[in-house]
């Protein structure tokens, strides 16, 4: 007894809360909302599998839980397991009454029903009467889960069941002290976690906690040393039958490895830099159909997203599998069907939790979302960041999947949605976490976002974040450099350099699509400007290259960041998110004092994809006249330039006032004109 009081909720012990050290869980009970997601995400693609989930009447008033209902519409009785929601009614949260407890019956009936249920009401406060109706009712309910089921494995699947579910109704503390201090607290809020405190000190609590552990008996369960009789332990289920041994809750040992295709073959011919464009997303999507396509007959692929998979250019994925759509179907839908791998809802909290439950009982998975809304899950994501990171060094749990983000539609490509569609900060909170479990890549191209996806379907255990646009773009790479590229995560682009042999005089990195090009179109400028001056283009796909390596295993270390970045020129970086970001990372290095960064500054609206850049002055014009102001020889020279430029930025501001369209030079601009 001792030591499982010196174990449990102390410190050098084990968290109070279901926690990843605690066997048979999938999640961590903390943070509130997600049960129901991750037991509909466990089932998917798990026939034989119920999940039985418990519901708190407070957690249910969470968002996530609140759409959580709905994912029974998702749902096929043929090929996925069952969810058998238990609502638990006692009536109470922290210190407030509950919404769900307080709905007539009528009214709570109706609202469960229109979810999809039937109702099933357990209710009472006796226990042994409880147990009998609860043994009942679950048995009943059980049959009817195995009707449906059965029903619909021989016949086909016809139409969305009626699935049952249980509202169980009981007092909060129910069997806890009933009074403490004159105040009722069973059946009130005050049962709330610890209903009797400072034991030491109140002689009266001590003598009530005393009553209410002898309430359960103990000397009927333990003998004489303390011990579990041997014939109540002998009622508990045998190896993987244990709770705490159920493979699903461990689901790195249930993980097939994904049949990959060979990316190569997707490639992008790029016979020189900078001069064919495509949509690196559209070419995406291409591998993720193959990939989906290898996969079908494993059932452990899916793709999530808020409905956006066609937005987002992976539309490919639809020449081989649906979106699953469980409800009516009307001849004008369109790649909707039971069967469907794809998975789309309009709320991002259910695309991550189902994603989150399939990957944690062993499956795969992509989830696609628009840049600015993946906000909303933040909390979600770092949930599941913890989960790995606690996991990752608790021997027993083994290595699940990795959690795989792509971000698009991003901040610099909105076109006719506005500031509401533009915010690049989500990969702000994903370096919050430990190196150890997170990636962020922002590849440039099509090849290197091929690249870099390859890499991501492959790893384990990771959350990794992938930030690329959808629209038609410019190209740098061909598949074997994109290779090299993401490989490396960092590297000078010699053919876009003009300091082979000699000193650097400026430093212009970048990292993202558009600051790529943003920044290629500015060296385009200073070269035939400044043809002396010494230019040197790093990109970066992988950032946390820029973390010092004993902050992140793929961190440079010194000795290579100095080499690239030099230890005294000026570096102008472009980067994709906000600027403060990449000085985190990079605080520590050398040359950091000469580190200017340009990137999103919270300037939107709905307006050019150029006109975008030019409000964050992250434009080549601006990028010109940085190199300017900070390259010494360049000042002295420089003033007629520098003149051009913002001759240029008036130009650019009166032109799409006028064609609500950016400046063809600027729209159509190419690395080919520049004359090497
Ligand atoms: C998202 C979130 N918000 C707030 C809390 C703080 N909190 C912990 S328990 C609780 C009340 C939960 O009530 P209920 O779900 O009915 O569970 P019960 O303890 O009554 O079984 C709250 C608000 C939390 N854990 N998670």
């Amino acid at each position: 007894m001792k030591r499982l009081f010196r174990q449990f909720s102390f410190p050098g012990g084990i968290p109070s809360h279901a926690a990843p050290e605690t066997p048979g869980s999938i999640h961590e009970g903390g943070e509130l909302g997600y049960s129901l997601v991750h037991a509909y995400g466990a089932v998917f693609d798990n026939p034989d599998l119920l999940a039985c989930c418990v519901v708190g009447d407070g957690e249910a008033e969470t968002g996530p839980l609140a759409a959580s209902w709905h994912s029974n519409k998702f749902l096929n009785p043929v090929r996925d397991g069952a969810v058998l929601p238990i609502l638990h009614l006692n009536g109470y949260k922290i210190a407030n009454p509950t919404v769900l407890a307080r709905l007539s019956e009528d009214e709570l009936t109706n609202l469960l029903v229109g979810y999809g249920h039937k109702p099933y009401f357990v209710e009472g406060d006796e226990p042994e009467v409880m147990h009998q109706l609860m043994y009942a009712t679950l048995d009943t309910v059980l049959a009817e889960i195995q009707t449906i089921q059965g029903e619909a494995r021989e016949n086909g699947f016809k139409q969305r069941p009626q699935w049952p579910m249980i509202v169980l109704r009981t007092p909060k503390g129910w069997t806890g002290p009933k009074i403490v201090d004159g105040k009722q607290v069973e059946g009130t809020f005050r049962a709330h976690q610890v209903p009797l405190s400072e034991l030491a000190e109140k002689p009266d609590h001590l003598r009530a906690l005393e009553e209410w552990m002898k309430s359960y008996h103990p000397y009927e369960l333990f003998d004489e040393k303390g011990r579990l009789r041997p014939e109540l332990a002998e009622l508990a289920p045998k190896g993987k039958r244990r709770m705490g041994a159920n493979p699903h809750a461990n689901g790195g040992l249930l993980l097939k490895e994904l049949k990959m295709a060979d990316h190569r073959q997707y490639a992008v011919s790029v016979p020189k830099p900078g001069t064919v464009e495509a949509e690196a997303t559209r070419v995406m999507g291409r591998f993720l159909r193959d990939v989906m396509k290898l996969n079908a007959d494993e059932h452990n692929f899916r793709l999530m997203g808020p409905d956006e998979t066609s937005s987002n250019r992976l539309d490919a994925v639809f020449e081989v599998t649906d979106r699953v759509w469980i409800e009516r179907l009307l001849p004008t839908d369109e790649h909707e069907s039971p069967e469907g791998r794809v998975m789309e809802v309009l709320s991002e909290h259910l695309c991550q939790g189902w994603l989150e439950g399939y990957l944690l009982t062993g499956r795969h998975g992509f989830f696609s979302c628009y840049e600015a809304f993946i906000h909303i899950v933040d909390s979600m994501f770092n949930q599941h960041a913890k989960w790995l990171k606690v996991t990752r060094d608790i021997p027993w749990r083994r290595p699940i999947a990795s959690l795989n983000y792509l971000l698009t539609s991003h901040v610099w490509r909105q076109d006719h949605n506005g500031f509401s569609h533009q915010d690049p900060g989500f990969i702000d909170l994903v370096v919050n976490k430990k190196a150890e479990v997170v990636r962020v890549y922002l590849p440039p191209d099509a090849n290197t976002l091929l690249s870099v996806t390859d890499h991501c379907l492959r790893s384990r255990h990771y959350i990794n974040v992938i930030v690329a646009g959808k629209q038609p773009a410019l190209q740098y790479l061909d598949m074997e450099a994109a290779i090299k590229h993401c490989s490396e995560g960092i590297g000078i682009w010699d053919w876009a350099s003009t300091d082979q042999g000699a000193e650097p005089d400026v430093v212009m990195a970048c990292a993202g699509d558009v600051p790529t090009l943003e920044t290629l179109a500015a060296v385009d400028i200073l070269r035939q400007r400044f043809p002396e001056l010494k230019i040197r283009v790093i990109n970066t796909v992988d950032l946390m290259t820029l973390q010092p390596q004993s902050e992140h295993p793929h961190g440079l270390s010194d000795k290579e960041f100095d080499t690239l970045f030099t230890t005294d020129k000026p570096i102008i970086f472009a980067f994709h998110g906000y600027p403060w970001l990449i000085h985190r990372l990079t605080y520590r290095r050398t040359n950091h004092k000469n580190l200017h960064v340009r990137g999103y500054k919270e300037e939107g609206t709905t307006t050019t994809p150029f006109d975008m850049v030019v409000l964050n002055d992250l434009d080549r014009f601006h990028l010109v006249m940085d190199v300017i102001e900070r390259v010494p020889k360049l000042k002295a020279i420089g003033a007629h330039v520098l003149q051009e430029m913002l001759d240029r930025l008036i130009e650019h501001k009166q032109y799409i006032v006028e064609h609500g369209d950016d400046m063809p030079e600027i729209r159509d601009w190419k690395w080919s004109r520049v004359d090497v």
